[in-house]
């Protein structure tokens, strides 16, 4: 594996072994890509993806609505039908440090870990504010090129992070449980909006019934239809029906002004980040004070300059 990570010229190999599902290398590209370090760049200015392929999954809710309980029945299910492979990728706000975020996903879905189909990646969020990691675009983008056929990021909250994934996944599922009714109503028209399916998880509770109308009620004002899913995670209770309903989804030829939308979205937030990179704090305080010294400074004249 060295030869090919450290020789130069390679990147046409890296690619065909992430593609042949090495995956020690796909770790590293992954690494690499996070970092900005290595040949990241070239790797992925070398993707040569399909933009209209649909398979990754965006699995999103509030804190313990059961997400990573569900994606964990739901890889068993998907793995079920035989002969496919799948990334999850978990992005984990509560610590911005990867260990800690990847201690608490290896334990939660322990038994995929070892399988040789399934490949786990855990990444920190941006910070303690939540919200997706910034790499999470050209992450999934690898694991596109690793050819998986299923690809499930897994993100917390309800509100900005939710919007976020859904600018990424070909298909959003939004998980509520019923502990979560007042989120809900502070985001109804945000989650109508990015929702392609609603999970109604914890079912074994009492008020579940009551969030389902709830939910039906709101679906049925909504300019699309939104399917709803009834499931208890914890015992694999209607993991079968929302994986049907997710991959019918993702085979669904969505309008594709839809489609576009999400790669300009996606170009969107890389551009900005790339502009953000090319900001030089010291650079920036050096010219400021410059700035002060010489003439009447003002920061609205020297933003629009700089
Ligand atoms: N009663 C009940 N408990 C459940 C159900 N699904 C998950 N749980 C439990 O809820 C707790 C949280 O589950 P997780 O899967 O970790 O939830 P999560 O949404 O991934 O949590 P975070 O990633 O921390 O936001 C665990 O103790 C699960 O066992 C369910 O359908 N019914
Ligand atoms: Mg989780």
């Amino acid at each position: 594996m060295s030869d090919i990570l450290n020789s130069a010229g390679s990147v046409h190999s890296l690619l065909q072994s992430i593609k042949q599902g090495d995956t020690r290398i796909l770790s590293r590209c992954i690494s690499w890509v996070e970092n900005e370090s290595g040949k990241y760049l070239d790797i992925l200015q070398s993707l040569d993806l399909d933009q209209f392929s649909k398979n990754v999954i965006g699995i999103t809710g509030p804190p313990g609505a059961g997400k990573s309980t569900l994606i964990d029945a739901l890889a068993g299910n998907l793995l079920g039908q035989g002969g496919k492979k799948i990334a999850i990728i978990c992005i984990d706000p509560s610590s911005p440090f990867h260990a800690g975020a990847l201690l608490g996903d290896r334990i939660r879905m322990s038994k995929w870990f070892t399988h040789p189909d399934v490949y786990i990646r855990s990444l920190a969020s941006r910070g303690n504010a939540g919200g997706l990691n910034p790499k999470v675009i050209e992450i999934t983008d690898l694991l596109k090129a690793a050819r998986f056929d299923y690809i499930i990021i897994e993100t917390v909250g309800v509100g900005q992070n939710e919007v976020e994934v859904a600018s990424i996944a070909d298909s959003t599922v939004v998980v509520l449980t019923p502990e979560s009714g007042d989120d809900i109503q502070a985001m109804k028209s945000g989650l109508m909006e990015i929702a392609d399916i609603f999970v109604v998880n914890k079912s074994d509770h009492p008020e579940a019934d009551n969030l389902l109308r709830h939910l039906e009620n709101a679906v049925m004002y909504s300019k699309k239809e939104i399917p709803l899913v009834k499931t208890i995670a914890s015992q694999g209770v209607g993991v079968e029906t929302l994986s049907q309903i997710i991959v019918r989804d993702l085979n669904s030829n969505k309008d594709s002004e839809k489609r576009y939308r999400l790669i300009a979205e996606k170009t969107y937030q890389l551009v900005l980040q790339k502009k953000m990179r090319s900001i030089d704090k010291q650079a920036l305080l050096d010219k400021i004070k410059e700035g002060i010294r010489i003439e009447n400074f003002n920061m609205y004249r020297f933003v629009e300059d700089f």
